[in-house]
């Protein structure tokens, strides 16, 4: 059982696997991986990407506007989306094969409509903090592990901003499945291993 490390469990949700808006290709297949890893972890955080039907992220919001298609927000890009994960609707559910029962903390993220939130630890505007570094700290958690959806956005803002605030962080690569459109794996991965995280197998 490892105590000093926690699970991060991101974003294994219905919209984000099979049949889903914004379905990330054998989404699905991470489910019994997770469940297995799982148990070896006293700490599991499970995230839940949880947007208003109105985000601005939402393709739907920019009249003219395509999903996939980038736009400026904020002096940053910003990829529009398919509408998805809309807070308590099914879509935005957890995948119903997700075991996980020892799981204390479910943490949502992307509650504003003005600023998206890939990362389990700090909003899109880089400023904003959900609280899981202080909730992490306080439980002596010194590294985390990742896995989920989708490696090359979720999981890898989460893993850079978990080295930002000093722990050690790993993502666990076949538990993990990406969006991968226009070189995004290829560059979430470069920027992750600059940013010393490291890649691993099944732990
Ligand atoms: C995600 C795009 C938009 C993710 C969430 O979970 O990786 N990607 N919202
Ligand atoms: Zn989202």
């Amino acid at each position: 059982m490892r105590r000093d490390t926690a699970l991060i469990v991101v974003d294994v949700q219905r919209d984000f696997c099979a049949g889903g808006p914004l379905a990330v290709a054998d989404g699905d297949a991470v489910v019994p991986l997770i469940n297995a890893l799982a148990r070896h972890y006293a700490t599991v955080v499970i995230t839940q990407d949880w947007h208003p039907a109105d985000h601005a992220s939402f393709a739907s919001q920019h009249p003219g506007r395509a999903a996939f298609e980038t736009i400026d927000w904020a002096g940053a890009t910003q990829i529009l989306w398919p509408d998805h994960c809309v807070m308590a609707s099914a879509g935005a559910a957890l995948h119903p094969g997700l075991e996980i029962p020892h799981a204390a903390l479910i943490l949502r993220k992307g509650l504003n409509r003005m600023i998206d939130s890939y990362s389990a630890f700090l909003e899109a505007d880089r400023t904003t903090r959900t609280g899981l570094d202080g909730y992490l700290a306080a439980r002596g958690i010194a590294a985390v592990d990742l896995c989920g959806l989708a490696t090359d956005y979720c999981v890898a803002w989460s893993a850079q901003d978990a080295r930002r605030f000093g722990f050690g962080a790993r993502v666990i690569e076949p538990a993990c499945r990406a969006i991968d459109r226009d070189g995004s794996l290829a560059a979430a991965w470069a920027a992750m291993t600059a940013a010393g995280v490291a890649r691993s197998g099944l732990v």
